[in-house]
């Protein structure tokens, strides 16, 4: 047995499935995970000592890398003068800042993961709208929210269903699912539930069915259907905050949300989640306002350091994201030629092969791809020491760390598999 196995063996016995998320259990492909030892820059080495290139960095957060120096070096700083005090601090005003300066939004707030960023905005748009729906779009994660556990109900034009146990349905009630990509199936609800939806939330880059960009227009048209119904247009950038651009899909697409939520990148790999927006609406927040919202280790200065470390290299350095957009340019380009049946979805340095003959624009197509040639897949890539994400509904996430011949390496990997 490997010493992953026997730390999987041990680790379901006391944990459920052996992880502390799903998706690390890699049950969809049929293997069991690689424990992880330690990372530098775009490398990981299991704890059997297996090196490999890493396509996952964390699920987004480590766009720098592993170990980039510049945020070692600030969390090096920060543990020594306490982890934690739950009093403001000076780091805090600097994240802010630095937040609202790169992304143009006027308040932020921090919280401690994305799901609580989520959470909190869907409160808050709530709270200032005075109503109770939400409209999401089938294949769209939003973290594991009550509200966004939900899926499309009987009725089209019904409230949603529970997707996961211990989601009432009161609350899955209030939560309406249209179609990524089809304006009119929000146009539909919208009409269907005049002055009733608090807001439409949506993953400006759709990345949780796999990586499926905004069509032309999409974005644009949500922020009319919003603005001529008094719904709040909440954008999910957890994974698209500060990779796609410094300002995230709002610059990248020149569409502006009224609400946004971050995470990943924002923490630099510490558990950071935040959401922000006008300060009308911000200031509805406690102590201010009337929506709540609290958080022991919101805003800890040790996580502050570490993302603050990364954003600034981030705003200094605009050619990260042409680099960026040229590998994976030249990954996409690559993996069309070596591979035939596929499509390759990607978004500057988001990226996802679906192994489909099918266009995948939205949720139906995405899971029209052959899971069992997708399985072969990543456990190709896995036996060549590439560390890609175990699941054909999630993106490749490439780092500034990631060389051009790693590009090449994973390019000419792909052609030997099939
Ligand atoms: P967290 O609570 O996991 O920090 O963030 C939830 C979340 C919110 N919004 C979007 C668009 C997200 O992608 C996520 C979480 N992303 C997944 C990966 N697709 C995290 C990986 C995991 O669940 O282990």
């Amino acid at each position: 047995m490997t010493r992953s196995e026997q730390l999987f063996e041990k680790a379901q016995k006391v944990m459920p499935g052996g992880v502390n998320s799903p998706v690390r259990a890699c049950r969809s492909v049929g293997t069991y995970p690689r424990f992880l030892d330690r990372g530098l820059g775009s490398h990981v080495w299991d704890v059997d000592g297996k090196e490999y290139i890493d396509l996952i960095g964390s699920w987004g957060p480590l766009i720098l890398g592993h170990c980039c120096e510049a945020v070692e070096q600030a969390v090096g700083e920060a543990i020594r003068k306490g982890l934690s005090f739950g009093a403001p601090t000076a780091a805090e005003v600097d994240m802010a800042e630095l937040v609202c300066d790169m992304t143009g939004i006027e308040m932020v707030r921090m919280v401690n993961s994305g799901t609580e960023a989520v959470m909190s905005a869907l409160r808050l748009a709530r709270g200032a709208t005075g109503r109770s729906k939400i409209i999401k779009f089938a294949g769209c994660y939003h973290g594991h929210t009550d509200a966004m556990l939900v899926k499309a109900g009987s009725g089209a034009l019904t409230g949603g269903a529970p997707d996961s146990a211990g989601v009432p349905a009161e609350i899955a009630g209030d939560t309406l699912t249209a179609s990524y990509n089809d304006l009119g199936s929000v146009e539909v609800l919208l009409k269907a539930n005049p002055g009733q939806v608090a807001a439409v939330i949506v993953e400006p880059v759709a990345a949780n069915m796999g990586v499926v960009p905004p069509q032309p227009g999409f974005l644009q048209g949500l922020r009319r259907l919003c603005d001529e119904n008094g719904t709040l247009l909440i954008f999910d950038e957890v994974i698209t905050g500060f990779r796609l651009a410094p300002g995230g899909a709002q610059e990248y697409y020149g569409v502006r949300a009224d609400l946004v939520t971050y995470g990943k990148i924002i923490g630099g790999g510490m558990p950071v989640g935040a959401y922000g927006g006008s300060r009308k609406l911000m200031e509805q927040v406690a102590p201010l306002g009337p929506v709540y919202q609290a958080g022991t280790l919101s805003g800890n200065p040790v996580a502050m350091a570490a993302g603050l470390a990364q954003l600034r290299i981030l705003k200094s350095a605009p050619e990260i994201y042409e680099n960026l957009d040229r590998r994976g340019a030249m990954l996409e380009k690559g993996l069309k030629q070596a591979l035939s049946g596929i499509q390759v979805n990607r978004v500057g340095s988001l990226l996802t092969v679906f192994f489909t003959e099918n266009p995948v624009t939205g949720y139906d197509a995405a899971r029209s791809s052959d899971l069992t040639r997708f399985r072969r897949w990543y456990l190709g890539l896995l036996e060549n020491g590439i560390y890609a994400a175990p699941s054909q509904f999630e993106a490749m996430f490439l780092c500034n760390a990631h060389t051009d011949a790693e590009i090449q390496r994973i390019i000419d990997c792909a052609g030997r598999i099939f």
